[in-house]
């Protein structure tokens, strides 16, 4: 079935609302935002979802640790990334949770639905359980010694180790993470879905699937070696409860991914249209995702999707992980910058950190911040050439004709620069090279720096006046272009710019194919103003030191504490300390 242009549903992997938000979350949605800002300026109509995933006992451990409950959690930092994402121009049209009724219910659906399809099934298996605490310890609740490498590891994941996914019950001289006591195993029936039969769907499902490569190539991989069915039950209250058995509830993993299908159903039910069009019609579904999920988003959830006779999705793209000061991404470790409190909370601006996230490399690849990074590409790029060319322009132009926009012909070299940036642009967009439709936008500015100094218009303007007022109108025709194209990645600064041009609407209601409409003739401009200043080098100084600290700090924790929770609690931030 070949997918419906008309009803494009676009979400974006759900943080665990389990500490705050950092900048390897936006690594993933502001391209995927931009995306879709895009899309829109192309006049495609777009779905646009994301929301809490509000389950899993990495959240339960996390508010047993904190002495509050698990909503109270949950409820806390819903807030806190919403707002980030209203902050950082992060526009979901729907931010749902995980916890909303319409989740259990959607998931309890699906789950009988896999049962009816055969494709669920009981298993007694040995389980980690504490004596002391009385109680089964699903995932997080328990670390012991991983059973392939014999590193240490925690319930679910051989995190100091090989790195696998760890089944309930794999773990090996199991340790209670409540009480710190030896746990024993006792037997148990749980419930596991059977991935190993949709094998061969998947091999043809995968062939076809669009998106990042790196998602296709990597899960066509791992189902051509070997499919193990998932366990899909835990041993916990906090969760949706698994039908008809109380005491047990679905995998996070089961009930997250079917927060894209609640959440649709959600805002679809506020904007009376029938959500079945996005997941049960040919909309097209595309999946916007950290690299770290792809199995659970091109294996697990498909496979659910089709036994469950849903839509499935038609592109999933990836992004390559991110690094700070060229160091691996940790917490634990004090490599983290959190966006509220490391940036925006120190007055930068975030379409900044948008142009940074965007432009720094291809979607796939791993992106390195570190501040001066950051200032360097802030001052070269967006004040020394974007900012410089639209400056430039519209001052002289304020100076020299009246305020207004002057009077001459527009360069048709001009337009045709402007015509190829815009399919540049475009074709990018449509295969996730987010990097390249910025660079080729910033190309533009450049030529519009050049175009300007070549043609020398503080000469012209003494003898030829006339000469001058096509340049300078060919100035500003590029500039609405830049305007235009770059809107989808810095849409406030570009929102800033457009009323500087006097242009009328809005840059965000103008579409791509506004930048070839010729700016008019005596159009009154508005008051030139810069747009981008210079980040200067005390300030690098002391957000560098900010960070540094952090790094000191988590060292000396590291050496004072042995085992504890500091990657599920992330260290000082005053996120942390938002009240209920
Ligand atoms: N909550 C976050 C992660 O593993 C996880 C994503 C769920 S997407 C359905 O990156
Ligand atoms: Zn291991």
């Amino acid at each position: 079935m070949s997918p419906d242009n008309d009803h494009i549903l676009v979400t974006c992997g759900l943080p665990y609302v389990n500490g705050p938000c950092h900048l390897g979350h936006l690594r993933t949605y502001v391209p995927a935002d931009m995306y879709v800002r895009g899309l829109r300026k192309m006049g495609k109509s777009i779905l646009f979802v994301c929301g809490s995933d509000s389950h899993g006992t990495p959240i339960v451990v996390n508010a047993e640790a904190q002495g509050i409950t698990p909503k109270a959690l949950v409820t806390k930092y819903h807030r806190h990334f919403d707002d980030v994402f209203k902050s950082t121009g992060v526009e979901f049209d729907y931010f749902g949770d995980t916890d909303n009724p319409s989740n259990h219910e959607r998931t309890q659906e699906i789950v009988r639905a896999l049962m009816e399809g055969g494709y669920i099934y009981p298993l007694e298996i040995e389980l980690a359980y504490c004596p002391a605490c009385e109680r089964f310890l699903p995932d997080r609740y328990v670390e012991g010694i991983c059973p392939y490498c014999a590193k240490p590891a925690r319930g679910d994941e051989c995190d100091q180790g090989c790195g696998r996914h760890l089944e309930p019950g794999e773990i090996r001289e199991a340790m209670c993470k409540i009480c710190g006591g030896k746990a024993d195993y006792r037997k148990q029936i749980h419930y596991f879905f059977r991935l190993s039969v949709f094998k061969d769907f998947l091999l043809s499902y995968l062939a076809t699937l669009g998106g990042t490569s790196s998602a296709r190539n990597y899960s066509l991989e791992w189902v051509k070696q070997e499919l193990k069915d998932w366990c899909i039950t835990r041993n916990m209250s906090w969760g949706v409860q698994f039908p008809g058995q109380n005491g047990l509830v679905v995998y996070v993993w089961v009930d997250a991914p079917i927060g894209y299908i609640s959440f649709t159903e959600e805002w679809c039910a506020q904007n009376n249209i029938d959500w079945r069009v996005y997941w049960k019609d040919k909309a097209r579904i595309i999946h916007f995702i950290g690299g770290d999920i792809v199995y659970h988003h091109c294996i697990f959830w498909p496979a659910m999707l089709k036994g469950a006779n849903y839509s499935l999705p038609n592109d999933v793209v990836a992004s390559g992980m991110l690094k700070i000061d060229d160091k691996k991404f940790s917490k634990s470790r004090g490599y983290v910058i959190w966006v509220k409190d490391d940036y925006l909370d120190k007055g930068l601006h975030p379409d900044l950190l948008r142009y940074y996230l965007a432009s720094y490399t291809s979607h796939t690849k791993e992106v390195n911040f570190a501040w001066n990074l950051f200032a360097d590409k802030v001052n070269s790029e967006l004040v020394g050439a974007f900012g410089n060319f639209l400056n430039r322009a519209l001052t002289f132009a304020t100076r020299n004709f009246d305020g207004r926009i002057p009077q001459g012909n527009i360069d048709p070299e001009v337009n045709e620069k402007i015509e190829a940036t815009l399919e540049e642009v475009i074709l990018s967009l449509q295969e996730y090279e987010f990097k390249r439709a910025v660079d080729s936008v910033m190309t533009l500015a450049d030529y519009g720096n050049t175009y300007f100094q070549a043609y020398e218009p503080w000469k012209l303007i003494k003898n030829n006046k006339q000469m001058a007022g096509s340049v300078l109108r060919s100035c500003l025709q590029i500039a609405k272009a830049l305007v235009i194209l770059m809107n989808p990645v810095m849409p406030t600064k570009m929102e800033e710019a457009w009323k500087q041009l006097g242009m009328e609407g809005t840059a965000r209601d103008a579409s791509f194919k506004d930048v070839l409409l010729p700016v008019l003739e005596g159009q009154q401009l508005g008051k030139p103003e810069i747009l981008f200043s210079r980040m200067e080098e005390a300030t690098v100084k002391d957000l560098d030191k900010i960070f540094q600290n952090r790094i000191k700090q988590a060292e000396a924790r590291e050496k004072g504490l042995k085992v504890d929770s500091t990657e599920l609690i992330p260290l000082i931030s005053s996120s942390d300390l938002i009240s209920e």
